[in-house]
């Protein structure tokens, strides 16, 4: 079996995958030095930071999501290419080799970046709750259903896949990321006695992420965030990919003004649209 239908089968099995060693010691201590030369507050009461687009929308429903009005330490401008102005290697994981098997065999052939934050967190610091964008636990549950796709119970299935950068060792020792495995699948609701002490919970994991491992996790699995347990500040960067026709936002990731981005990297920022007619294919003369 090859490692990417090993990847495969892992990622449908539970919703999410780490793949360690990504990253060198090299290049997670090149974006570490970056972030520290933008001089960001300490960790608040949102730990997002470098966020594009900046949403803010009152038309968001769900508790669950943190209006990005709430973030801090955000520098560089035009503030819709949040961290991607901070320097190359911020671009470079945008379509970074460990990551686009794994996408395409998730998304197709063409799929975007819909948007971006960081995550850091200090000792002792907790956040959000448990939650899923898609299925069973999801928030748009009472969507009308849409045409010519199958939609079993109104309900949206097709959804993002989030990639998480680990710049920071996260594990069950640490805190951070936190999911309920395979519950991407669930088909009910879930149970308030597991969301109310998810921390707590035996069905909860976090998974253990050296820094330069990458996480991949389908936006339609419950997840969260677990306090912050570690001495050293939690850092991982976020970006997350849908199929070329779905958003999440109105807003856009801008280019970064700092960083020429490659061909593929500026497909990955374009206007939404349906994929290999208005959206063209990320592989085409590409290995992979
Ligand atoms: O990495 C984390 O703490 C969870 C972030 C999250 O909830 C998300 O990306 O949707
Ligand atoms: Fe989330």
């Amino acid at each position: 079996m090859s490692e990417l239908e090993l990847q495969q089968y892992l990622f449908d099995l539970q919703g999410y995958l780490v793949i360690e060693n990504a990253l060198d010691a090299d290049e997670v201590a090149a974006l570490n030095r970056l972030i520290d030369e933008q001089n960001l507050p300490p960790p608040g009461k949102s730990p997002r930071f470098g966020s594009a687009p900046t949403l803010g929308s009152s038309l968001v429903r769900a508790e669950s999501i943190v209006p990005d009005s709430m973030d801090v330490g955000e520098r560089g401008a035009p503030v819709g290419a949040g961290f991607l102005n901070w320097g190359r290697p911020f671009c470079d994981l945008l379509d970074h080799p460990a990551i686009m098997p794994v996408l395409r065999f998730r998304l197709g052939e063409a799929f975007r970046l819909d948007r971006i934050y960081g995550m850091h967190m200090r000792k002792g610091q907790g956040y959000g709750k448990l939650h899923a964008d898609y299925g069973a636990t999801a928030p748009n549950q009472d969507v009308q259903p849409g045409e010519y796709y199958a939609f079993r119970n109104d309900q949206i299935y097709e959804g993002f896949v989030v990639v998480g950068w680990a710049l920071a060792d996260a594990g069950p020792g640490h805190g951070g990321f936190c999911c309920i495995p395979g519950s991407h699948k669930s088909n009910y609701r879930l149970p308030q006695q597991i969301s109310e002490n998810f921390e707590e919970s035996a069905t909860v994991i976090i998974p253990e992420m050296p820094a330069g491992s990458v996480l991949l996790f389908s936006e339609a699995l419950t997840h969260g965030t677990a306090a912050w347990r570690a001495d050293h500040e939690r850092r991982t960067l976020l970006y997350k990919y849908s199929k070329s026709h779905l958003v999440w936002t109105s807003k856009r990731v801008e280019a970064p003004t700092e960083v020429d981005l490659t061909p593929r990297q500026q497909i990955l920022l374009r206007e939404p649209g349906d994929p290999l007619r208005h959206f063209p294919s990320l592989f085409e003369g590409t290995a992979v």
